[in-house]
């Protein structure tokens, strides 16, 4: 993988056709479906819904193929689940992977309506020695030198979880294109690498599944030599609606001095967020903020913090910790992928 010290044209490209979440959008419990970040890998294919099929196979007793209405007349759910970009925070770490260079805006939370998928895979008949369900969406490209389509497995068990979703509509409307139209997988608490969109076929395995964003991709690893660790979770991170108002080319953050509520979101995949700090002064000190209920089970949770701001330079950062005991860090934790870096956010704000 190519490591470059600053942003090229290739990734630009990237930038611009992926684009993220405005970061004052947090405000919004629910993010509009616009505002939602993107991550495309490689076209957005054109479905005709009329004719598309979803195909369940493999080793299943009964392989299946269903219309999008037919999977709109089956029991219906909708969760609330915020999605991550594996990648977000990738353009902080240095030498860098040439990739979707994403500060810390590859994050949305949307209301993701579908039919659960386990009912699905029980109908199926899952063989005795199934192992792994492989998502297949209808994008191909070549990534890696490889050309492929876009496909990404789960364990069995996790897609035999009850929040696990087929999802044809977001926030009550219809997947539009560009997140998966007709349909998409919804693993909540994953990063967003997980949610196949696009999707065409659920194939039941007894291997581990090969492919390349499985194989290949999503590993937290130190050199192409080394087979590393899955990325599967999202690991805990919190973000500040950014105060006051920006400057055009730095963001940097104008405001007042006198009494000022901080506000922002803090999500983790493996346990509710229990505690949010802020620091005013790069991290050196830090207090609890105030925590909101939570959304849902797999959503980001609201908080705030009262804070006194003086006149001179700051830099705010928050650090969110779930309850199964992860913490953000202060510094990037580096691998050669760029994928899960939760070190906490800097934000500079000039009080005057
Ligand atoms: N078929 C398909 N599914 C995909 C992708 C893709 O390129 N093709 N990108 C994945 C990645 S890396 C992310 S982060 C999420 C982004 O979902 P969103 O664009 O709806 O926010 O979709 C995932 N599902
Ligand atoms: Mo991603």
């Amino acid at each position: 993988m190519v490591t470059v010290p600053g942003i090229s044209l290739d990734e630009l490209e990237l930038a611009a056709r992926n684009h993220g979440l405005p970061l004052e959008t947090l405000r919004d419990p629910i993010t509009p479906v616009g505002l939602h970040y993107l991550l495309i890998h490689f076209d957005i294919p054109q479905v005709d819904p009329s004719a598309w099929r979803l195909r369940v196979g493999g080793r299943v007793g009964r392989p299946l193929e269903l219309t999008l209405d037919e999977l709109r007349a089956r029991p219906a759910q909708t969760h609330a689940v915020t999605l991550e970009c594996a990648g977000n925070g990738r353009a902080f770490l240095s030498p860098r992977a040439a990739s979707q260079p994403w500060l810390s805006e590859a994050v949305g939370t949307a209301e993701w309506t579908g039919t659960p998928l386990a009912p699905l895979l029980e109908e199926a008949g899952l063989a005795d020695d199934a192992l792994e369900v492989v998502f297949t969406g209808l994008d191909r490209g070549y990534q890696g030198g490889v050309e492929h389509a876009y496909e990404r497995s789960l364990p069995v068990a996790e897609a035999l979880r009850d929040d696990v979703l087929l999802a044809y509509a977001v926030n009550g409307q219809p997947l539009p294109p560009q997140h998966g139209f007709p349909l998409r997988v919804v693993v909540p608490g994953w990063y967003g690498m997980t949610h196949v969109k696009w999707l065409s076929a659920i194939s039941v395995v007894a291997e581990p599944f090969a492919g390349w964003q499985q194989a290949d991709a999503y590993k937290l690893h130190q050199s192409e030599d080394d087979p590393g660790t899955p990325v599967t979770r999202m690991l805990p991170r919190s973000l500040l609606v950014p105060p006051g108002i920006p400057d055009f080319l730095t963001r940097a953050r104008f405001l007042d001095a006198g009494p000022c509520t901080l506000t922002g979101r803090a999500w983790s995949g493996f346990a509710q967020v229990e505690r949010v700090e802020v620091s005013a002064d790069g991290g050196a000190t830090w207090a609890d903020a105030a925590l909101e209920e939570p959304l849902a089970e797999f959503a980001w949770r609201g908080w705030h913090f009262e804070w006194d701001a003086r006149p001179g330079e700051h830099v705010l950062s928050c650090r969110a910790t779930d309850g199964a005991g992860n913490t953000q860090p202060l510094e990037p934790f580096w691998n050669l992928g760029g994928y899960c870096n939760n070190a906490v956010q800097r934000v500079h704000v000039t009080v005057s």
